[in-house]
C-alpha cells in the first residue's frame, strides 16, 4: 500500500494473509518478573526458545518490542554487547549474534503504565494497574515474538507496594505470596497451559470482591472471583450468576468443561473493548460487568450476561484452541459471539434474542459491507489488526458459524465441535481446520462454502414463485447476486442455507418446512403435495446474512406478520412494511408531497397491541421501527432529513389513529416499583410500555410530556428513566427537557461513571436544534474525560449516530468529529480510529455531503503523526 509521505513518522506497513510464515524461533516458556514502582516499571523477561526445524541456522531472532526501553540483553546469563543486537526498525530488537538450537533469552526493559494512554500493554486505569494485549500489546510489556502462534507456558512475578497494590494477579494459578520489605510484597503465578501472549495479563491494585465456587460434572471445584474497585462489590453478584450459568451451560450444551483451579475477573474503568478473555484472568470493562437494579437497565443486565458468557466460552474456542495468525480472528470471534448467541437465547428467549442479533447485524454490518471497509470475515490484509475486531469479523462470522449449524443440524453441528476439539486442542489453528472439523465429522463437502470466508458483501437472493393448482406443486426459482467490494469486482456463488415454509390460508404450514441449499447463480426448487396456493416464508429464523427480495402486497406481509408460525418471519414482515412506508414517505418529503400512512399498517400494528397472549418482548419489537441505519441501507442515496422526516411522520400518524390503544397497553404494563424483577416477563413489560410512550411522545401533546415526565422524575427502574429521559432530552418542551436532565443527574448519575454515560448518550443523540452545540459543552463538563473510552464513545460516538445533526448539511457535525478524532488520536489510536469509521459510509450520501466528508478524511490523512490506526480507516475509506 503506498503511505502518503504525510504519515512520515511511521510508515504504515500492510500485512497479508498470504504472506503467513512459521517463526523461525519458537518460544516455549516465558518467566516474567514484573517490579512496579510508582512512575515507573521493570519488567525482566527470561524466554526459553528453540530453532524451528527446517529453519536457517543463521536466522536472526527478531522480537517485537514496542514503547520499551531496553536496558540490558542477556543469552543464556551473559550479557550481549550492544553490537550483537539492534532495532533494525520501529518496534523490532533484533539478536544479531549466532543462537544454539536452544537457548535461553533475557531482556530487561523499562516501561511508563502511567503514561500509557493507548490502554494497549500495561497500564493504569483509575488507581489500578491492568493490561490488555490482544492484539499486539505483549510487545509494549516485553520484547517477545509477540504472535498468536507463538504458545508458551508463562511465570510471572509481580512485585509492588503493598498498601497501593494489595492485590496482585496473574493467569493460572497461584504458586506463592509474600512480603519483601519496605511496604513491599510479591505473588508469583504460574499458568500450566501453553498460550499465546495476546491472552497474558496482570492486575495490581487495592481492589474488593465476591467469590463463589462452581463444581465442574467431572466434580473439579473451581473458585470463582469477580474483583472491582471498592465502591463496586454492591454491583457484581449479577455477573457471578451469568458466569455459573455459562459454566454450567457450556457443559451441558457442548461437554465442555473449565480446565484451572481459579477463574477470575476484575472489572476496570479505562478500557478499549467490552472485555478480554485472557486465561484464567479475564479483564472486564466496568459497563460489562456491573449491574445492581438501582443503576443497570435490561439491556445493562443483557449485555453483562452476553459478555461474561463470551469471555467464558473463549477458554474452549480461542484460548485452548486459538488462531494461527490474526487474519483468522474469526475463528474464535464469529465461533464465540454464535456461542454466547445461543446461551443468551436458552437464558432469555430464543425468538427475542434472534430479532435482537439480526437488528445488529443490519444497523452495523451491512452497511459495512457497502463501503469501502467491506472486507470478507477472513481479511486479507491489515495495517493495524485492532481496526478488524469489526462487526463483520465478530457479527457476520457468528451468522457464517450459525448457518452451519442450520446446514449440518445441531447434532451435526455438535460433532463438528467435538471433532474440532480433539484434533487440535492445545493448537493455533485456521478458519479452513475448523471448516474440515464440520465436513469430515459430517461426511459433507464444505468446499464452496470457503466462498463466505473470501469474499465481501452482502449477498442478495431474490425469488420467484409459482404454483400450478393441477398438479399440486409448488415452485420456488431462487438466484442469488452479490455487488462488488474492494479488490473484489465479481462474486462467485455462495452456498446459502435458505428456510422455507409455505403456508395454507388457514395460517398453517402446508408441507413440512425445508432447508434449501441454493448453490447455484440460480436454481429451481420444487414442493409437491401443496394442496392449496400458498403464502411462502422464506429465510425463516434469518438463516443467512442476505438480503431477501420477493414481490409481495402489503395484504401479504400483514398476513404474514398475523400467521407466520416462524416469530422470526413475523417480525421480518412488520419491519418490511414499516421499510416501504418510510421510505416512501422518503420519497413524498423530497418530492414536497403529502406524506401518508397505509391503512393496512395502522390494522397490523393494531392487532399486534391487541395481542394477549403474546411474549411482550416480540411485541415490542413488532411494533419499533427499523432503525435509521438500517433503513438507510435500503437507499440509494441516504437523505437524512427526509429519513428522520418519514420517521416521524410515520410514529406520529400512528400514534393520532392508535391513540386509545398506546396508552391502555401503557397503563396495563406497570409494574410494581418492589420488588425489582428482571425475568422474561417483566422486562418485556418494560420494553412494550416504553414503546408506547415514545409513539405516545410523537404526538407533542402536553398531556403525554407530563406523563413522561412522571415516568423520568418517579420510576425506580433504570429502563423506565432513561427510556423517559432520553425522550424528553429530544422533547421541544424546554422546560419538561431541562428539569427531566437535571433530575437524572442530580439524582443518579452524579458519581457513578456509567449512568454519566447514559446522561452522556441521551443528549448527545438527541434530535433538538442545539445538538451540536450540547455535545461542545459535554466535552467541557467536569464528569466528561476524554481519555476514557467510555465516555468517549457516550459522547463522540453517539454523536457521530445521530443521524440528523451529525449529518448537517453544513458539514459542521463533520468538522466537529475530525477535531475531536485529531485530540483522541495522539492519546488513543484505537478509539480514534473506531470514530474514524463513522466516515467510512460516505459514499452512500448526497453529493455535497460526500464532499464534505472527503474533505475530512483528507483532512485527516495530511495530518503528520496521525496514527497508523486512523490512517488505514481514512486512507480505505477514500478509496473508490
Ligand atoms: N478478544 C477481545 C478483543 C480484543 C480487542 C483487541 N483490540 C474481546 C473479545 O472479543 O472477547
Ligand atoms: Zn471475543
Amino acid at each position: 500500500m503506498a503511505a502518503s509521505s504525510a504519515v512520515a513518522t511511521e510508515q504504515p506497513v500492510e500485512k497479508f494473509r498470504k504472506d503467513y510464515k512459521e517463526p523461525d524461533y519458537w518460544v516455549r516458556n516465558v518467566d516474567l518478573l514484573i517490579q512496579i514502582h510508582d512512575g515507573q516499571t521493570t519488567v525482566r523477561g527470561k524466554l526459553s526458545a528453540e530453532r524451528r526445524k527446517g529453519a536457517q541456522e543463521s536466522a536472526t531472532l527478531r522480537l517485537d518490542a514496542e514503547d520499551v526501553e531496553v536496558v540490558s540483553v542477556l543469552l543464556n546469563g551473559k550479557e550481549l554487547s550492544s553490537s550483537d543486537y539492534h532495532f533494525p526498525e520501529k518496534d523490532v530488537l533484533e539478536i544479531k549474534c549466532g543462537l544454539p538450537d536452544k537457548f535461553e533469552l533475557e531482556t530487561v526493559v523499562k516501561i511508563k503504565p502511567e503514561d500509557n494512554t493507548q490502554l494497549s500493554g500495561l497500564y493504569k486505569s483509575s488507581s489500578m494497574y491492568c493490561t490488555q494485549c490482544e492484539a499486539e500489546g505483549f510487545r509494549r510489556i516485553t520484547p517477545m515474538l509477540d504472535r498468536p502462534d507463538v504458545m508458551a507456558k508463562y511465570k510471572v512475578r509481580i512485585e509492588a507496594d503493598q498498601k497501593s497494590c494489595p492485590v496482585l494477579l496473574s493467569n493460572g494459578n497461584l504458586v506463592s505470596k509474600g512480603e519483601m520489605g519496605e511496604g513491599r510484597h510479591f505473588a508469583e503465578w504460574e499458568d500450566p497451559f501453553p498460550k499465546p501472549s495476546y491472552l497474558f495479563a496482570v492486575v495490581a491494585g487495592d481492589l474488593g470482591s465476591i467469590k463463589d465456587t462452581f463444581t465442574t460434572r467431572s466434580g473439579r471445584k473451581v473458585a470463582l472471583e469477580i474483583f472491582s474497585e471498592h465502591a463496586n462489590v454492591d454491583q457484581l453478584d449479577w455477573a457471578m450468576q451469568s458466569l455459573k450459568d455459562s459454566m454450567k451451560w457450556d457443559e451441558e450444551r457442548f461437554g465442555l468443561e473449565y480446565d484451572l483451579d481459579i477463574y477470575n475477573i476484575v472489572a476496570v474503568n479505562d478500557f478499549n473493548m467490552g472485555a478480554m478473555e485472557n486465561k484464567g484472568l479475564n479483564v472486564f470493562n466496568t459497563a460489562c460487568v456491573l449491574a445492581k437494579p438501582s443503576t443497570a437497565t435490561d439491556s445493562d443486565y443483557e449485555r453483562v450476561q452476553g459478555v461474561i458468557a463470551h469471555e467464558y466460552f473463549h477458554n474452549w474456542t480461542g484460548n485452548r484452541v486459538t488462531c494461527r495468525d490474526w487474519f483468522q480472528l474469526t475463528l474464535k470471534e464469529g465461533l464465540t459471539v454464535f456461542r454466547d448467541q445461543q446461551f443468551s437465547a436458552d437464558m432469555t428467549s430464543e425468538a427475542v434474542k434472534r430479532i435482537e442479533d439480526v437488528r445488529i447485524l443490519r444497523a452495523a454490518q451491512f452497511p459495512q459491507d457497502d463501503s469501502p471497509m467491506a472486507h470478507p470475515i477472513r481479511p486479507e490484509s491489515y495495517i493495524a489488526m485492532d481496526n478488524f475486531y469489526t462487526a463483520t469479523v465478530y457479527n457476520k462470522g457468528a451468522e457464517v458459524i450459525g448457518m452451519y449449524q442450520t446446514l449440518l443440524g445441531k447434532e451435526g453441528f455438535r460433532k463438528g465441535m467435538d471433532l474440532y476439539f480433539k484434533r487440535h486442542d492445545g493448537t493455533a489453528v485456521t478458519c479452513d481446520d475448523f471448516r474440515a472439523a464440520m465436513a469430515d465429522a459430517n461426511g459433507v463437502d464444505l468446499e464452496q462454502f470457503e466462498r463466505w470466508y473470501t469474499q465481501a458483501g452482502t449477498p442478495t437472493v431474490e425469488a420467484k414463485a409459482s404454483y400450478s393448482a393441477d398438479k399440486q406443486r409448488f415452485e420456488l426459482v431462487l438466484s442469488q447476486s452479490c455487488g462488488p467490494s474492494p479488490g473484489q469486482p465479481t462474486k462467485q456463488p455462495y452456498h446459502i442455507p435458505v428456510r422455507v415454509g409455505l403456508i395454507g390460508k388457514d395460517g398453517k404450514d402446508l408441507v413440512p418446512e425445508r432447508v434449501l441449499e441454493l448453490k447455484e447463480a440460480s436454481q429451481t426448487f420444487v414442493f409437491e403435495g401443496v394442496k392449496e396456493e400458498p403464502v411462502v416464508s422464506l429465510l425463516r429464523g434469518f438463516s443467512a446474512p442476505v438480503n431477501v427480495k420477493l414481490p409481495r402486497s402489503d395484504e401479504e406481509l400483514a398476513f404474514l406478520m398475523a400467521n407466520d408460525q416462524d416469530s422470526f418471519n413475523r417480525w421480518e414482515a412488520g419491519q418490511e412494511l414499516f421499510t416501504r412506508s418510510i421510505l416512501a414517505n422518503v420519497k413524498a418529503f423530497q418530492d414536497g408531497k403529502d406524506m401518508e400512512l397505509p391503512q393496512v399498517i395502522v390494522d397490523a400494528a393494531k392487532r399486534t397491541l391487541l395481542l394477549e397472549d403474546i411474549d411482550k418482548s416480540l411485541q415490542a419489537y413488532a411494533l419499533t421501527l427499523p432503525s435509521l441505519l438500517t433503513l438507510g441501507a435500503k437507499m440509494d442515496v441516504i437523505d437524512p432529513d427526509a429519513l428522520v422526516a418519514a420517521c416521524k411522520f410515520v410514529k406520529e400518524s400512528m400514534a393520532k389513529k392508535l391513540r386509545a390503544e398506546f396508552e391502555t397497553a401503557y397503563k396495563s404494563n406497570q409494574l410494581p416499583s418492589e420488588p425489582f424483577r428482571n425475568d422474561a416477563d417483566a422486562v418485556g413489560r418494560r420494553r412494550i410500555k416504553n414503546v408506547c410512550l415514545d409513539y405516545l411522545m410523537a404526538l407533542k401533546e402536553d398531556k403525554y410530556t407530563k406523563l413522561c415526565l412522571d415516568q423520568a422524575l418517579q420510576s425506580t427502574a433504570m429502563t423506565d428513566l432513561v427510556a423517559a429521559t432520553s425522550l424528553l432530552a429530544g422533547s421541544s418542551d424546554e422546560a419538561a427537557r431541562k428539569q427531566a436532565l437535571e433530575n437524572f443527574y442530580e439524582k443518579h448519575a452524579k458519581g457513578n461513571d456509567l449512568i454519566l454515560c447514559k446522561w452522556f448518550t441521551m443528549q448527545a443523540m438527541a434530535d433538538v436544534t442545539t445538538s451540536l452545540s450540547d455535545v461542545g459543552a459535554l466535552l467541557q463538563h467536569p464528569d466528561f474525560s476524554l481519555k476514557n473510552p467510555n465516555k468517549c464513545r457516550s459522547v463522540i460516538g453517539a454523536f457521530a449516530g445521530n443521524m440528523k445533526h451529525f449529518h448537517a448539511a453544513d458539514g459542521s457535525g463533520y468538522r466537529w468529529l475530525t477535531d475531536r478524532i485529531l485530540d483522541i488520536d495522539k492519546m488513543n489510536p484505537q478509539m480514534s480510529a473506531r470514530l474514524v469509521s463513522s466516515f467510512s459510509t460516505f459514499r452512500r450520501y448526497d453529493q455535497k455531503r460526500q464532499a464534505l466528508i472527503k474533505a475530512e478524511l483528507e483532512r485527516l490523512i495530511a495530518t503528520s503523526g496521525l496514527s497508523r490506526d486512523a490512517y488505514e480507516i481514512a486512507s480505505k475509506s477514500l478509496k473508490a
